[in-house]
């Protein structure tokens, strides 16, 4: 098992990849595969994987976990709040992707996606983190199509045999200088030989950043407020987010059980690319895992629980129209699941598992007078979404040359939502008739999920390794997709995820998305696989019933066909199909223990996404990159710069009057110090202080009059962070 792992670990793209003895000061390393109970059940091959030195690196100077996959080979990330941006894998992004935060599937309980499950993640807690492409595993995936992300902290340590108890403690904090940003972490655990109790708190917080220059009229934000300057990305700040977990786990031989409750409350998230700010955040979750190995196999068993209690208004950046507008969400999730693996003949594995999940929403925006009033409009009332899964996968290594993995999954998504009101119903025009006329339909829905994955591993010796994957991939439409329905402006402006300034009105009919793909690699290394390596991935993906989105042509809809401006868009499904190719190369000199060593990384990326049932590009879609980097290593010390460019992005989407970008290119520098058991990192971001705008950050409509479709100047993207200074200190016990 470990060197089927650890063939795991080469497909490792990320520029920068771990090499060298540095010490690891936040997270606890994991030195063997095997150690890890339940490994074998939730780590099937393929898939990048970052350990805790790449991680320590990344997370220096950040709130946001999203921030530790950056640069990974074929992840994208797409600006969203200042708490967590949004990952996306060849073009396939938000809940197109699984992703677990501790094996739990968290869900975004908003209209407008704002607290993504990664939002939930704490950095300074995160241990390992797993990123498998769309060919992932069906082990791993379900109800997705772009791939999975598993982010775990540390598996639990015990006291060893002699040894009456084992303590750690660690704190950190990190400042940005652009922004002001300001974030702690502290974790402290105790430990006997079979119990074990863990505590972690971690807060953050920033003000509006500074974009490289000016990239809009300096204006007051809201009406008569403060001027917010011409460099100033309005709606970008958020305060008052802290995390806080309590974990117990209990051992019993080779039986592990572990519970684990946490909070996240946030007071106050800004979004520049959406007409809302969140004003509060309260999210409530219970982990309750159990993993045992047994001489047939293991077996693991997962219960989670999570509470979302989620309101937005208009924040300070914002007009309030003299009454804002209230919005709360309410959702639960229960969900469960039981997997085994076990060995067979010939060291063959089989995964058998199955997975259950129930999902609540209640969405309802409070009256504020005026033709907003006397009720309150429910968007989504008692909205469901459930899920039940069963899967088998085999994988077969044949002698040290090749190893196979077939699995196939199955699934049922069943969503319904209840009747709907306006505001008042008795305006027909503005609330009624839409009302109505959802209301008169049935909106439950039961979909079957078919998916199966094959990958095949070719072992060259020991200087090359190829990987083939054929999958396909489905997955259910989500409730926002299927239930608003309120064909009002304002209304559907408030349900975006996309972040493109849009408005959007949901459809029932809504079939699930089924994708086929292909996917390609060959990674040539020296022997050792410590001095050079070349990683060639090239993918194709088509989709059936891709969920794009027309201009929305009924109802209170102007059937507009306009460009240059934010538009009304129903979603419905088209083909659509995203290919691409990912290459990267490594390179390490060593010059000896006194002279330290250095990595050179470089990495290229190209990716297309088309809509081919009306011709047009698919939203959100990276043009290419590149990426350089030196890291240069002596003892504790470590230099590295970075260069990374664009190229300007001319296939936007045009339903959706996606902005096109130029190209740029930026500079960050960073640097890191280890003594003992204290880490220092300082870095400087965008050196030269480049404007430009973001290509994965949506429309900017972070201030102003953002409650009406053109009440803001459509065509600015959001622009990136300017030049920032970090440094995070970090300590372990
Ligand atoms: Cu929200």
């Amino acid at each position: 098992m470990n060197t089927r792992i650890a063939f795991g670990a080469l497909v490792l793209l990320v520029p920068a990849v771990a090499l060298g003895e540095e010490p690891v000061v936040l997270a606890p390393v994991v030195v063997t595969a095997k150690a890890i109970m339940g490994d074998a059940l939730n780590s099937p091959p393929g898939g990048a994987r970052l350990d805790a030195e790449d991680l320590t690196r990344r997370r220096a100077g950040t709130g946001d976990a999203t921030q530790l996959i950056e640069g990974v080979s074929g992840v994208d990330i797409s600006t969203a709040g200042g708490i967590s941006s949004l990952p996306s894998i060849h073009g396939l992004a938000d809940d197109r992707l699984r992703i677990q935060v501790d094996g739990v599937d968290l869900q975004s309980a908003c209209p407008n996606h704002m607290n993504s499950p990664l939002s939930y993640a704490t950095p300074s807690r995160i241990a390992r983190v797993r990123v498998y492409d769309g060919v992932a595993p069906v082990s791993v995936g379900g109800d997705s199509l772009g791939g999975t992300i598993q982010v775990e902290s540390s598996p639990p340590e015990f006291a060893r045999d002699g040894a009456p108890y084992l303590l750690h403690a660690s704190a950190g904090s990190f400042f940005r200088s652009n922004g002001l940003g300001l974030g702690y972490n502290m974790a402290g655990s105790v430990a006997g030989n079979w119990l074990r109790l863990d505590y972690a708190e971690a807060g953050s917080r920033s003000d509006n950043y500074q974009a490289g220059g000016a990239f809009k009229a300096a204006a007051a934000g809201s009406e008569g407020g403060a001027i917010v300057s011409a460099s100033e990305v309005g709606s970008s700040a958020y305060h008052g987010s802290v995390n806080r977990s309590l974990g117990l786990a209990v051992r019993h031989g080779a039986h592990l059980l572990r519970a684990e409750v946490s909070r996240q409350t946030v007071d106050f998230e800004g979004f520049p690319n959406q007409h809302m700010d969140m004003t509060s955040n309260d999210n409530r979750l219970l982990n309750l895992r159990y993993t045992g190995q047994f001489d047939w196999g293991d077996l693991e068993s997962r219960v989670g629980y999570q509470q979302t209690q989620h309101r937005m208004d208009m924040g300070p950046d914002r007009y309030s129209y003299g009454t804002g507008m209230p919005m709360d969400t309410k959702a639960r999730q229960r969900q469960a699941s039981l997997r085994a693996s076990l060995p067979v003949e010939n060291e063959a594995l089989l995964r058998l598992g199955t997975e259950g999940q129930y999902y609540t929403l209640f969405d309802w925006w409070p009256p504020v007078g005026g033709v907003m009033g006397p009720n309150a409009f429910w968007n989504v009332d008692f909205g469901r979404r459930s899920k039940v899964d069963g899967f088998a996968e085999w994988e077969q290594p044949f002698g040290e040359t090749w190893t196979a993995l077939l699995g196939v999954r199955g699934s049922r998504v069943a969503t319904d939502a209840s009747a709907v009101q306006g505001y008042d119903n008795g305006l027909s025009a503005s609330w009624g008739n839409d009302a109505a006329a959802f209301n008169a339909r049935d909106h439950a829905r039961d979909d079957i999920l078919l998916d199966a994955t094959g990958w095949l591993e070719y072992v060259r010796g020991p200087r090359s390794t190829f990987q083939a994957g054929l999958a396909q991939k489905s997955r259910a439409p989500n409730l926002y997709q299927r239930y608003p329905w309120s064909t009002n402006p304002m209304a559907a402006l408030m349900n975006n995820f996309l972040g493109d300034g849009n408005g959007y009105v949901g459809n029932v009919n809504l079939r699930p998305e089924v994708a086929r793909m292909l996917s390609l690699a060959g990674d040539l290394h020296d022997a050792e696989n410590s001095r050079w390596s070349l990683r060639v991935n090239g993918y194709y993906t088509a989709v059936h019933d891709y969920i794009d989105a027309y201009r929305c042509d009924t109802g209170q809809c102007p059937a507009s066909t306009s460009s240059g401006q934010f538009v009304l868009l129903r979603y419905a499904n088209v083909s659509a199909r995203l290919f691409g190719a990912d290459v990267s190369v490594r390179r390490t000199f060593s010059f000896g223990e006194r002279r330290g060593d250095l990595e050179v990384a470089g990495s290229v990326s190209y990716l297309r996404g088309e809509n081919t049932s009306t011709g047009d590009n698919l939203y959100a879609i990276m043009p290419p990159h590149g990426r350089l980097s030196l890291l240069y290593r002596l003892r504790g010390f470590t230099v590295a710069p970075e260069w990374v460019g664009v190229a300007a992005k001319h296939n936007v989407s045009h339903v959706r009057n996606e902005i096109e970008t130029g190209a740029y290119w930026l500079v960050n520098l960073r640097a890191s110090f280890t003594w003992k058991s204290l880490r220092a990192d300082a870095a400087v971001e965008n050196l030269f202080d480049r404007l430009y705008t973001d290509p994965m950050g949506g429309a900017y409509v972070g201030q102003g009059a953002s409650m009406t479709t053109n009440g803001i100047p459509w065509g600015v993207g959001v622009p990136g962070r300017g030049r920032s200074v970090n440094a995070s200190l970090a300590w372990q016990y």
